[in-house]
C-alpha cells in the first residue's frame, strides 16, 4: 500500500491511535480537539451554511433542541423559525443537541485497507466465514464498469441479524480471486437484540418525531448503533417524510443520532445576474406543446416545474420521494412554442443533459444510476417572497400547526439546491433547484446541477453514508460532487475566468463561488475562517452537519492538484500534475474507486488509499497519473491511519 511507514509492520490500531503528528504553521483551525468533539451530533444544516459571511441579510435559528423530560428531542422539521434583517454581516448559531453516538470515533471501529496477496487469502476466507453464518451479508455485487471480468461485492456486517451502521466491506475480485478489500467494521459487538420499546411503541414515538405536515414513510428496522462510550445500543432507525433518517433508543425511545437523506449545495454568497446565455433544449411534442422531457438520451431526464405552487411542490416531492406518486406529464414544464424563456427551467434542462452525456461518453456510467433510470429535477418550487411572509407569520404566531411545519421544511430549499437519496427502490432519487431570495437568481449553474445529480451517483456507488462529526464520509460525498461538476464544467465550456468559462470554482455562475478547488482558503466561511486544504486542518465540529461542505475542498484539492500540478499552500508540498489535457485520468481515477473500491463509511484515510489503488489498477503503479495522485494525497496530509493494511487479524 501507499505510505508504508505507517501500518505496514502488522499492527492494529484503533481509529483513535496514533495520527500524524505534524502541524502546519498556518492551522485556522484552533481549540478543536479530537477527543473533545465526540459524542456531537450535527441536525440538518438547512441554514447552517458556512458561507454565510457574504450575505448582508440573514435568516436566524431559534429552533427549539431542548430535550424534553424524556429526552425525546422536540425539534421542528426545520430549524429556521425566524428571519430578520441585518445590516452587517450575522452569522447563523447551529444549535446543535448531545447525543451518545460516535459511529466513526468508537474505539473499536477498524478500518481496512487491504491488497496485500497472502493477507487477503486470510482475510477472504473469514469473509467468506462469516458471510455463512449471516455476520456479514451482500447487499450489492456489481460488475465493474472499467475492467471486464472484475466484480465489486458489497457486504453489510450484522450482529444477530441486526445491521450495525458504519460497517461497510468493500471486496473486489478479478475472475473469482480476491484483489482488494477496503472498509470498516466494528468489533465485539455484544448486545441484547430483545427491544425494551414494541414496534408499535417506536412507530409512535416516529409519528410524534414527524409531527402533522409529515410521516413514516416505511417500517422502523432495528439496527445497532456505535456509542460514544465505545460501546453499542439496540435502536430503531426509522425514515421521515422530511427527509430525515432518525435513530431512536430501542429502550427508551430518546433520539440517538439522525441524520438528513438530501445533499446540499450550501452556496450562499450575491448574485452575479443573469447570464441569459442560449441552450439548446432537448425537448418532447406531446400534445400540441413542448414538455421539459428528454427521449433522445437513453435516460429519461424530466425537468419537473411546480410553477411556483408550494402546495404543489410539496405534494408532488414527497409522492415521488415515497414512491406513492411518480412524476407524469403534469409535472413538465411546458412551453407552447419549444422557445423557452424560464432561465431556470432552460439551465437545468440543459446541464442534466451535459451532465449525462458526460459521465455516459467519459466515464461510461449511464444516468445516475447506471443503468439510465429517469433523472427527476424540481425546479420553480415557491414564490420565495410569499414563503417568506408566511414564516414570518409562522414566527409571530400568527400561523401555526401544520402548515408552519410545511413552511418551515419549504425554506430549507431557498437559497439552495439539493438531492434526496431514493426513499424506495425502483426510485434514482430527486433533485431540487430552489428559488433565490437573498441571492438574485436560482442556484441552476452547469457545475451545481452535476453536483447534484453526482450526489445521486454517489449513493449507486460508493453509496457513503452519514457518521457523527466529524462527518468524513459526507465531506467525500461533498468534494466527489464538486469534482465531477468541475470535470462537466471542463467537458462543455472553454477554460477561462468569467461567466460560462471553466474553471475550479464552485457555483461561481449562479452566485458568488462557494469553494475552490484550486485554492481552497481563497474562499472564506464563517465557521473555520477559511476553507481547509489540509487534512490537519479537517474541521471536526458539528456545523454543517460535521463540516461536509467545510471539509470537501480537501478532497477537490486532490483532483486540482493531481490535474494541474501546484503547491499545497498549508503543507508547501508540490506535485506534478498529468497536465489539463489528460484531466480525464484523474476523473477516471475517482469514479473508478468510487464504482469499484469505496466502502460506505470511508473516511479521508481508506478514501487516499483507494484514490491510488484505483491509479495502479487503471494506470499502473509508476504511472504519471499514480504519482501524480500519490503526491496530491501526500501534499494534503493523509495520514495513514487506517489500522489494518497487510495484516489477515481484521476478521
Ligand atoms: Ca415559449
Ligand atoms: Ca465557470
Ligand atoms: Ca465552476
Ligand atoms: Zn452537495
Amino acid at each position: 500500500m501507499r505510505r508504508l511507514q505507517n501500518g505496514s509492520t502488522g499492527e492494529i490500531r484503533t481509529a483513535g491511535g496514533a495520527r500524524s503528528t505534524r502541524r502546519s504553521c498556518c492551522r485556522s483551525m484552533t481549540g478543536l480537539r479530537r477527543r473533545s468533539q465526540r459524542g456531537l451530533a450535527g441536525r440538518r444544516p438547512a441554514r447552517d451554511d458556512p458561507g454565510n459571511r457574504r450575505r448582508v441579510v440573514t435568516v436566524s435559528l431559534s429552533g427549539d433542541r431542548r430535550q424534553e423530560a424524556g429526552g425525546r428531542s422536540s425539534r421542528k422539521a426545520s430549524p429556521a423559525s425566524g428571519v430578520f434583517i441585518s445590516g452587517a454581516a450575522a452569522v447563523a448559531i447551529a444549535l446543535v443537541t448531545q447525543t451518545p453516538v460516535a459511529v466513526q470515533e468508537h474505539q473499536s471501529r477498524q478500518t481496512m485497507s487491504v491488497v496485500d496477496v497472502s493477507s487477503l487469502r486470510e482475510l477472504d476466507a473469514a469473509i467468506d466465514r462469516r458471510l455463512r453464518t449471516g455476520d456479514l451479508r451482500t447487499y450489492r455485487s456489481q460488475e465493474n464498469p472499467f475492467l471486464p471480468g472484475r466484480r465489486t461485492e458489497r457486504l453489510a456486517q450484522y450482529h444477530e441479524g441486526l445491521p450495525v451502521y458504519g460497517a461497510d466491506l468493500n471486496r473486489q475480485t478479478d475472475g473469482g480471486v480476491t484483489t482488494s478489500v477496503f472498509g470498516t467494521q466494528f468489533t465485539g459487538v455484544n448486545l441484547d437484540t430483545r427491544p425494551g420499546l414494541s414496534m408499535e411503541a417506536a412507530r409512535t414515538v416516529f409519528a410524534e418525531l414527524a409531527g402533522p405536515a409529515f410521516e413514516l414513510t416505511e417500517s422502523p428496522t432495528l439496527c445497532v448503533l456505535p456509542t460514544a462510550d465505545d460501546g453499542y445500543a439496540l435502536t430503531y432507525r426509522g425514515t421521515l417524510s422530511d427527509m430525515r433518517t432518525v435513530f431512536i433508543d430501542a429502550g427508551t425511545g430518546e433520539v440517538l443520532f439522525e441524520f438528513s437523506n438530501m445533499r446540499e449545495q450550501d452556496s450562499v454568497g450575491l448574485g452575479t445576474g443573469l447570464l441569459g446565455d442560449l441552450k439548446k433544449m432537448m425537448t418532447d411534442p406531446a400534445g400540441g406543446a413542448f414538455l421539459t422531457r428528454d427521449r433522445v438520451r437513453p435516460a429519461e431526464l424530466r425537468t419537473l416545474d411546480m410553477e411556483f405552487d408550494p402546495d404543489r411542490f410539496f405534494d408532488r416531492l414527497l409522492g415521488v420521494v415515497s414512491g406513492d406518486a411518480p412524476t407524469s406529464d403534469q409535472d413538465l414544464s411546458a412551453d407552447a412554442d419549444n422557445q423557452w424563456e424560464d432561465g431556470a427551467v432552460v439551465d437545468v434542462h440543459a446541464a442534466l443533459g451535459w451532465t449525462y452525456d458526460y459521465l455516459f461518453t467519459q466515464l461510461g456510467w449511464a444516468g445516475i444510476d447506471g443503468n439510465n433510470g429517469a433523472v427527476d429535477a424540481f425546479v420553480r418550487p415557491f414564490d420565495s417572497t410569499a414563503l417568506v411572509e408566511q414564516l414570518v407569520l409562522c414566527d409571530a404566531g400568527s400561523l401555526s400547526g401544520e402548515s408552519c411545519d410545511r413552511v418551515q421544511f419549504l425554506v430549507s430549499f431557498l437559497d439552495n439546491a439539493m438531492y434526496f437519496f431514493p426513499a424506495t427502490s425502483g426510485s434514482t432519487g430527486t433533485m431540487v433547484f430552489g428559488e433565490p431570495f437573498f441571492l438574485t437568481r436560482p442556484l441552476t449553474a452547469l457545475d451545481i446541477v452535476a453536483h447534484e445529480l453526482t450526489h445521486g451517483v454517489t449513493f449507486f456507488t460508493a453509496g457513503l453514508g452519514n457518521t457523527a462529526p466529524p462527518n468524513e464520509p459526507g465531506a467525500i460525498d461533498e468534494g466527489f460532487s464538486d469534482i465531477i461538476g468541475t470535470a462537466v464544467e471542463f467537458y462543455v465550456q472553454e477554460s477561462g475566468s468569467g461567466p460560462l468559462r471553466a474553471d475550479y470554482l464552485v457555483g461561481e455562475d449562479s452566485a458568488s463561488p462557494s469553494r475552490s478547488l484550486r485554492d481552497p482558503q481563497e474562499i472564506p466561511n464563517a465557521v473555520t475562517g477559511v476553507y481547509p486544504d489540509h487534512y490537519d486542518d479537517l474541521y471536526r465540529g458539528p456545523r454543517d452537519f460535521g463540516g461536509v461542505h467545510i471539509n470537501a475542498p480537501i478532497l477537490g484539492h486532490i483532483y486540482y492538484l493531481a490535474v494541474e500540478g501546484g503547491t499545497n499552500r498549508t503543507s508547501g508540498l508540490s506535485v506534478s500534475g498529468v497536465g489539463a489535457a489528460n484531466r480525464l485520468q484523474i476523473e477516471r481515477i475517482f469514479f473508478y474507486a468510487w464504482a469499484t473500491l469505496l466502502p460506505a463509511f470511508a473516511d479521508f484515510p481508506i478514501t487516499a488509499d483507494c484514490l491510488f489503488q484505483a491509479a495502479v489498477e487503471l494506470f499502473g503503479a509508476s504511472s504519471a497519473p499514480a504519482t501524480a495522485i500519490a503526491q496530491a494525497l501526500d501534499a494534503v496530509g493523509i495520514p495513514n491511519t487506517v489500522t489494518c493494511h497487510d495484516v489477515g487479524g481484521c476478521l
